[in-house]
């Protein structure tokens, strides 16, 4: 699995087939994901109609494809999850079910190679009728995903044909009849530019760019999206009766059913205007991200593969617009993006509402994608520094710490009545954290000409070469609790090559020391130190990041935390739970800002965790944990920002 440099990218990125994670925070993560989420989404996805669908696409059983119009979607994810857990680790159990379910995808092909189980198992005749709401692209992107991962963990082919055959189809279609209607959720662009960087075959980038390309021209007209729309419903609305038909019900429940009479006026505004699914303006123009924040994430992402392989400068002046945008005014102190219901996504600038905040988990997992690109592109700290952020916060609050339950929406208020679930009707964030957890080696380490990026401070161990020469690192890191951090450099022979350490944002001081002896100690943070040395075998890097609590100020352009207070420690966010302050109730206090704060670490409380602790402006103690762990003992109040005294 060797990664080459795109043309136009800075960085090499080190998969994580390079990486063996060995942390004292992320390898329980990574193994509460192989050992129960990976096993407990398999039964979900069989309880919930997934896998029988294949089944009956492969013509296994009878019937017809039951649930949402894109669950294929999610048995892709979970494939690709499972794979990458397989690559690591050895699994009879976890692998005699992925060989079950390649066996069915490979089997519900058709013979001019379209695969999606909710048009073949109803009406074929209907398959591209709709690429705007129906799905088929986005889950045709999942299933190249899945393959490439099942081909990098395998070696065999199987999956990969399968894909490419359906993707030969999709390009005899959509490039030959030169359709002009984009996917409505963006997805395959970025799996395409994988499928081209994996293949060398130059259709698959010619697709992906054309797809991207597409976006905002005149056919994405409000009266292409009407017509659309009411294709959906016809749609649906066939489906329900055919399975009535047959005796059988398939009532999908109304995803929008919670949605006020103002989200629902203005979701379908969003949807008719083409801001919704970012299909109103050519991407290249963007200036203010819209609509849903997955779609767009993954749309980033397929824009940042483009112009890392075709250098557009219009392509990343976009990007770059767009996360300042996006950084500036349309996140959560969490780094969670997408703060509104119904179009699940960006509202106006520092429109964020800390009650029913959206910030799905899906929408994390696309924007550490994105970052990741951004990173690879520019090798610049902030996105890192925003990659940690994401990891430690917006990312891992939608799972619980048993592995069992997840959260679709995360609020950072709550008063109680809210809880992850251990499945949903649209059960698209498991998955995505699943396959997320099993790839974090990834985000660790890029390499350049002759140097070493390290990027997140995880406890792992690193194979590489500069220059054909092999060289193993073993970093050891007190992440998220303490700021200590050291690399030993294994090596052959003597070397000379650059190592660049990010200087987390956070951290107001950092010392760095090598066998022992200071390098430095005034260092500016959200960069790269670069230090450039004749390395030998066995030298030791040590580096001390100042990690104290914070107490941060709600910015006062936004409305819902202006006066208002948080706590930070290093790389995460605290929030108050109910359960810690049983002397008062959280939502009535006042915090001082400068008031003394104490770190304590508490063993058996949440698997192990910091928890701080102040005092409220009436003088009674008041006990923080860290944001990603609160609902893990039952429903309860939760909140993230407090009165400022
Ligand atoms: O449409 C499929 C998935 O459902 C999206 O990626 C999620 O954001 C949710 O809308
Ligand atoms: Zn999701």
């Amino acid at each position: 699995m060797k990664q080459e440099k795109r043309p136009f990218n800075k960085l090499i990125p080190i998969p994580f087939q390079q990486v063996i994670i060995n942390d004292l925070f992320w390898s329980n993560w990574q193994d509460i994901n192989r050992r129960v989420a990976i096993l407990h989404q398999y039964e979900q996805l069989e309880k919930a109609h997934h896998i029988n669908n294949f089944r009956i696409a492969a013509k296994l059983k009878k019937g017809r494809h039951k649930g949402e119009f894109y669950y294929d979607s999610d048995i892709y994810k979970w494939l690709e999850a499972a794979f990458y857990i397989l690559q690591q680790n050895k699994d009879d159990e976890l692998k005699s079910k992925v060989d079950e379910v390649v066996t069915l995808i490979l089997k519900s092909q058709l013979n001019d190679g379209y695969i999606n189980t909710f048009y073949s198992t109803n009406f074929i005749e209907r398959r591209f009728t709709n690429t705007t709401f129906m799905h088929e692209l986005y889950c045709a992107g999942y299933l190249i995903e899945a393959a490439i991962a099942h081909y990098n963990a395998t070696g065999s082919k199987k999956l990969l044909d399968a894909a490419e055959k359906f993707m030969n189809l999709i390009y005899t279609i959509f490039m030959g009849e030169k359709k002009v209607n984009p996917p409505g959720h963006q997805e395959i662009e970025l799996a395409l530019m994988s499928l081209y960087r994996l293949t060398n075959n130059k259709k698959y980038f010619l697709l992906a760019e054309d797809f991207i390309n597409r976006r905002g021209k005149d056919a994405n007209s409000k009266r292409y999206i009407l017509s659309q729309f009411l294709n959906l419903n016809s749609t649906q609305k066939q489906a329900k009766e055919m399975a009535l038909k047959d005796g059988e019900s398939n009532e999908i429940e109304d995803f929008y059913a919670n949605l006020s009479f103002n989200e629902r006026i203005k979701f379908y505004y969003a949807i008719l205007n083409g801001t919704c699914y970012q299909l109103n303006i050519p991407v290249r123009k963007i200036r203010d991200p819209t609509g849903h924040a997955v779609r767009a994430m993954y749309m980033f992402c397929g824009m940042a593969d483009l112009y890392a392989d075709n250098g557009d400068e219009d392509l990343l002046d976009a990007l770059i617009r767009s996360w300042s945008k996006i950084t500036e005014g349309k996140m959560y102190i969490t780094a969670g993006i997408g703060s509104v219901n119904g179009i699940e996504g960006f509202e106006k600038d520092f429109k964020l509402r800390i009650k029913n905040s959206y910030s799905e988990t899906c929408a994390a997992v696309g924007f550490l994608m994105w970052n990741w690109r951004m990173l690879q592109i520019t090798a610049q700290a902030k996105y890192a520094d925003l990659i940690e952020k994401i990891l430690y916060n917006s990312l891992l609050v939608g799972q619980s710490l048993d592995g069992k339950k997840y959260s679709y929406t995360n609020p950072l208020i709550s008063n109680g009545d809210y809880d992850r679930q251990e499945w949903y009707l649209c059960p698209c964030c498991p998955p995505n954290l699943a396959r997320t957890i099993a790839s974090l080696g990834q985000y660790i380490y890029s390499k350049s000409e002759n140097a070493l990026f390290i990027h997140q401070y995880i406890g792992s161990t690193l194979n590489f070469e500069i220059n054909e020469v092999p060289i193993e690192i073993h970093q050891q890191s007190e992440f998220p609790w303490q700021g200590k951090v050291k690399l030993k450099i294994f090596l052959g022979n003597n070397l000379t090559f650059k190592i660049f350490l990010r200087i987390p944002r956070w951290s107001k001081k950092t010392r760095i020391e090598i066998n022992g002896e200071l390098l430095k100690d005034d260092l500016i943070p959200n960069r790269y130190i670069e230090i450039n040395r004749n390395w030998k075998d066995k030298d030791e890097v040590t580096m001390i990041f100042e990690m104290i609590p914070n107490i941060l100020d709600g910015d006062p352009r936004v409305k819902d935390i202006k006066h208002m207070v948080s706590i930070s420690n290093g790389p995460l966010i605290y929030c108050l739970e109910q359960n810690d302050n049983k002397n008062f109730d959280i939502t009535h206090i006042q915090i001082q800002e400068n008031i003394p704060l104490t770190v304590i670490y508490k063993d058996n409380l949440l698997g192990g965790i910091n928890v701080i602790e102040g005092k409220i402006v009436s003088g009674e103690k008041f006990v923080a944990i860290p944001y990603y762990t609160w609902n893990n003992r039952g429903t309860d109040k939760m909140l993230i920002w407090s009165q400022k005294a």
